[in-house]
């Protein structure tokens, strides 16, 4: 018996997230047994350059030597005390140091726990209970985050699945992406209603996806003309795309950020964080409740800080934005001279793949791309030694561990990947 037929008896899919089950690109999933630097391992000891990247946490690559010995002494410390620690205090100082908008913030255990108490923060403190999301945008599995992209410019949010009450999703109102006339619409129908707009600075869920030019200053002021908090979710660009993430790169305050991946150096972790008038409304020192057995746990924080310490200086991103471009460039003129329509969108570390001339713009765009192709590539890719995210709406992620041989070898690997593709 496979080992994902055995899997698949105590585990629903065989995963414990869905993307890992390759749906989006058929086949059985490749068992990781190992990792290390730019390489994933299965179990038949097969290496691979990995795009994945644990879905955004491994910018300094797997078992960087400096984030495991700050693991390792963690360890030696304990794993949970259930009391506070000077670590967490530091990883919430190098957190408000680094993020522009971020004062005050709260570790949890994962984005969707950042999400979710962060939309609770912004109901308490406006009073109001609806939201906008944009579709495309994913905040993580909470509730009223799950609601299916609304036909036409701007509509109240169906439950995107089962489990998931109306009652919960009626005050989630959705808009396209990168449509700014539909969510000034929103704000004229609903906007004393609105709490916050919860939105993916750069989105990265439906493979990388920039805000078109002026799009992210619209959503600043209608909340600010309509007394709606504006949320970055940078739960996946937080310290991926500068050190004080998409916030800093572009030059936008909002008024709370949810962060994850990174901060946590590959273990679990999440926060969020903003504003000191709204993140003093948390419990205990307001009344906004919010609580986690490991929030802040010291292993996730010690591998968390280690790798907030190599990134501080800035100069990785110098080197991921090189590294990347080569990668990005390389893509692009192989599909090119192949014939290939495509499309490759790039910010610093994070690249968007699209098997379309694009442009890509919103959800609908990567919808209406060849997503078959994306299929068949990606498992030429694999026989190749090279593992993407497997599907067409994540976006793929370049590490310090990516030199020379790992691009050219994912370069050769693209290029015998698309023979026989051309139109
Ligand atoms: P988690 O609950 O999965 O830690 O974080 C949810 C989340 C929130 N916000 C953003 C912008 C995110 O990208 C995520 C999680 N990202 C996905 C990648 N597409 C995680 C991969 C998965 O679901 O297995």
């Amino acid at each position: 018996m496979s080992l994902y037929r055995r899997a698949c008896r105590t585990l629903p899919g065989g995963v414990n997230s869905p993307v890992r089950a390759f749906r989006g690109v058929g086949g059985d999933p490749v068992f990781i047994r190992a990792a290390r630097g730019a390489y994933l391992e299965d179990e038949a000891a097969l290496r691979y350059v990995d795009y994945i990247g644990g879905y955004g946490p491994m910018i300094l690559g797997h078992r960087h030597p400096q984030v495991e010995e700050a693991l390792r002494r963690a360890l030696e410390m304990g794993t949970v005390f259930g009391a506070p620690s000077r670590a967490e205090v530091e990883l919430a100082e190098q957190i408000c140091a680094a993020v522009p908008s971020v004062e005050m913030v709260r570790l949890v255990n994962s984005g969707t726990e950042a999400t979710m108490s962060a939309l609770r923060l912004a109901r308490a403190a406006t009073g109001r209970s609806k939201l906008v999301k944009l579709a495309g945008c994913y905040h993580g599995h909470g509730d009223a985050f799950l609601v299916a992209a609304g036909s036409g410019a701007a509509t109240l949010g169906v439950p995107s699945s089962p489990g998931v009450p109306r009652a919960v999703t009626s005050d989630t109102l959705t808009a396209a992406y990168n449509d700014p006339e539909a969510v000034a619409e929103l704000f004229q129908m609903h906007g004393d209603e609105i709490a916050a707009i919860f939105v993916e600075p750069l989105a990265g869920n439906m493979g990388l996806v920039p805000p078109t030019k002026g799009y992210l200053e619209t959503l600043r002021r209608l909340c600010d003309d309509h007394g709606a908090l504006l949320v970055f979710d940078e739960v996946m660009t937080g310290f991926r795309v500068a050190y004080g993430g998409a916030q800093e790169l572009l030059g936008i305050d909002p008024d709370l950020t949810t962060l994850g991946k990174i901060i946590g150096g590959g273990l679990p972790i999440g926060a969020y964080g903003g504003r000191r008038d709204l993140m003093e409304r948390i419990a205990p020192a307001g009344p906004v409740y919010q609580a986690g057995t490991l929030s802040g746990n010291p292993l996730a924080v010690a591998a968390g800080r280690a790798t907030l310490d190599l990134l501080a200086d800035g100069s990785v991103y110098d080197e991921l934005e090189a590294t990347s471009g080569r990668l990005a460039a390389g893509l692009r003129e192989i599909a090119a001279g192949l014939d290939v329509p495509l499309t490759v969108h790039r910010q610093g570390s994070m690249l968007g793949v699209f098997f379309t001339a694009g442009p890509v713009r919103r959800q609908e765009d990567v919808d209406g791309s060849d997503r078959d192709r994306f299929a068949r590539v990606f498992h030429r890719l694999l026989e190749h030694g090279v593992h993407p995210p497997p599907s067409a709406y994540e976006t793929w992620f370049v590490s310090t561990a990516h030199g020379e041989d790992e691009i050219g070898k994912t370069l050769e690997a693209w290029r015998a990947a698309l023979e026989g593709e051309g139109v």
